[in-house]
């Protein structure tokens, strides 16, 4: 599995820096966001590095399909029962901060702080 020890979130998924964790399995890790941007909201991400949704290939589709139907489990589960917001910022003009492939699921009630 790819690994970049620079990056955040592969250290994230060392447990070299703490998150609070919400769902783990062999694939995928998903966490609270340090900087919440609604009363849920926490990121889905795959384990092995991917720097961002441009680099993900065909052979990341089953990943990236297992993400998605994931998001909507751990929002229900995360208190988000009313719907929820899914986004991936990619690239430096799409807002993409942290370079590892990572799904932010936002819901609660509303008004959120953005949105
Ligand atoms: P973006 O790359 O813009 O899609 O957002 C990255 C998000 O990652 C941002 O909302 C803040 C969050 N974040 C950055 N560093 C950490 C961290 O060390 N721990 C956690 N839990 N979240 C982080």
């Amino acid at each position: 599995m790819s690994h970049d020890p620079n990056c955040i979130f592969c250290k994230i998924v060392a447990g070299e820096i703490p998150s609070r964790k919400v769902y783990e399995d062999e694939e995928l890790y998903a966490f609270h966001d340090i900087r919440p941007q609604a009363p849920v909201h926490f990121m889905i991400i795959p384990k092995q590095h991917v720097a961002s949704l441009d680099e993900a290939t065909a052979e990341h589709a089953p990943l990236l399909g297992r993400i998605l139907t994931l998001a909507p489990q751990l929002a229900r589960e995360q208190g988000a029962t009313n719907g929820f917001r899914t986004v991936i910022n990619t690239g430096p003009d799409g807002g993409q901060e942290v370079y590892h492939l990572h799904v932010h699921v936002m819901g609660g009630p509303r008004p959120w702080k953005v949105g």
